[in-house]
């Protein structure tokens, strides 16, 4: 992409609306623009990190045996008054009518609607256990949306829900979700701690909040400091296998949020220069409620017995437009964001030092011919601008890597690779420079 062309409209103002890091940065890299209050319009800059995000969640949700569906975002009232919520749920929830006076809403989840698609065609325990999940856009109407996209009222959440016969299969597709979880962040480059939490609007006596820690983070948590250096990936995982000795690794130490802490039970579990009690970011929640949806909205299936009973239901959610704000909260520095690779919106950052210069611009377009050819995402600085500003925007956006290429360095038959999240430069030929770019 040259970004002569390219809609990345940049600011170097600080935005003043905006009160935390993360927040200032999207603005001012040009990734999102506030539509109204906390509704967001995604430009091409974020779209891509957003995109990128949910592409890594659709993978481990894949891998982890769930399947994909799409639900809609606006829903009839009708089944939400058939589980009891449609009261129960509040403000927070948008209410429409449609031309015909029926009510609907958008959806702020989707237990009910997910429920009545199993019942009108799950009847029988051979065709459990299922896990289905969407990637959508819900809205919640927040007290006080803030944060960018931290708090948004419009949100892109994925959410999954399990379907089991009983406790025991249902406590199986919870194991499967929590390992999930702890790879699909790590695979984001976060490290998220399982916490114990409250279930709220959505039920259930089971769950656990995924925190990053952050100090701009909405939550209060208390945790044991050795969940900061606990490894998943490394760990090759069978989901069929019996992940119980690896949840219970993960749960055994101290971790919960404020509306679940006791203080006497983390003195008593957590040695003094172990407790960390700081703030933290929900990326992702995970309930077991087991028969809240399927009783009322009666989803049943028959035992190998005969008899029917209601289906036993886990839901799963993980916010991803939230974890664009995350993942810069916890990586970025003064001049700007420092994007992990596996979510950067491109690998490299191809800065023309002089596009007046014929050799330098001939030496740009040939490099970015063979990075694009070798399947790299690179970002072309084409513009006809001064190099400081040049390095600003590029270190703004936080692309892993940066080429800078010069007619200085031409003469001398080097370049310069800068890599962003340590500034280590080093200078190489174009051939070399080339090969570890697409190595
Ligand atoms: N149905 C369940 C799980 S599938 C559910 O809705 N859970 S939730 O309420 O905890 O939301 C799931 C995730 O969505 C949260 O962990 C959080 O990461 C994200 N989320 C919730 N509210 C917002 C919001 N207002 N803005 C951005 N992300 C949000």
């Amino acid at each position: 992409m040259r970004l002569s062309g390219y809609f990345m409209p940049t600011m170097k103002e600080t935005p003043a609306e905006a009160e935390i890091v993360s927040h200032r940065l999207m603005l001012r890299a040009g990734m999102i623009r506030q539509a109204s209050a906390g509704i967001y319009s995604w430009l091409p800059l974020g779209f891509r990190v957003l995109k990128k995000i949910e592409q890594i969640v659709r993978e481990e949700q894949d891998r982890a045996g769930a399947q994909e569906v799409l639900m809609p975002t606006i829903q009839s009232a009708d089944l939400w008054k058939e589980s009891g919520r449609y009261d129960a749920y509040g403000p927070e929830m948008l209410r429409i009518q449609d031309r015909h006076g029926r009510d609907m809403l958008y959806g702020p989840t989707n237990e009910e609607l997910i429920t009545e698609i199993f019942r009108s065609a799950v009847r029988s325990y051979r065709d459990l256990p299922r896990m289905l999940y969407h990637i959508q856009w819900k809205f919640r109407d927040e007290v006080r949306p803030r944060f960018g996209v931290m708090r948004g009222r419009e949100f892109l959440m994925k959410d999954n829900y399990s379907f089991d016969l009983d406790y025991a299969g249902a406590k199986r597709s919870y194991n499967k979700m929590f390992v999930s979880y702890l790879r699909t962040f790590a695979r984001l480059g976060l490290q998220a701690i399982p916490m114990e939490a409250e279930t709220g609007p959505i039920g259930g006596n089971l769950s656990h909040e995924f925190i990053i820690l952050a100090d701009t983070g909405e939550s209060e948590v208390f945790c044991h400091r050795d969940f900061v250096d606990f490894d998943v990936l490394g760990a090759g995982i069978d989901y069929e296998s019996d992940l119980e000795p690896v949840v219970e690794a993960w749960t055994k130490l101290y971790a919960r949020t404020d509306d679940k802490h006791d203080p006497a039970a983390f003195e008593n579990q957590v040695p003094e220069d172990k407790r960390v009690h700081r703030r933290g970011i929900e990326v992702g929640h995970i309930f077991y409620f087991g028969t809240k949806y399927s009783d009322p909205l009666k989803a049943l299936v028959a035992t190998p017995e005969g008899e029917a009973v209601a289906v036993h239901m886990g839901s799963y959610g993980i916010g991803v437009s939230r974890l664009v704000g995350a993942v810069i909260e916890a990586s970025h520095d003064e001049a700007g964001i420092v994007w992990p690779e596996p979510v950067a919106p491109f690998r490299v950052g191809l800065i023309n030092l002089k596009t007046a210069d014929a050799a330098c611009t001939k030496a740009c377009e040939e490099i970015y011919a063979k990075l694009r050819d070798a399947g790299v995402e690179v970002l072309y600085d084409d513009r006809d601008e001064r190099p400081g500003a040049k390095f600003n925007d590029m270190d703004l956006i936080g692309l892993p890597w940066q080429l800078v290429i010069g007619p200085r360095g031409l003469a001398k038959g080097v370049v310069e690779l800068k890599r962003r999240r340590d500034a280590e430069r080093e200078e190489l030929s174009l051939d070399s420079a080339l090969a570890r770019l697409t190595g």
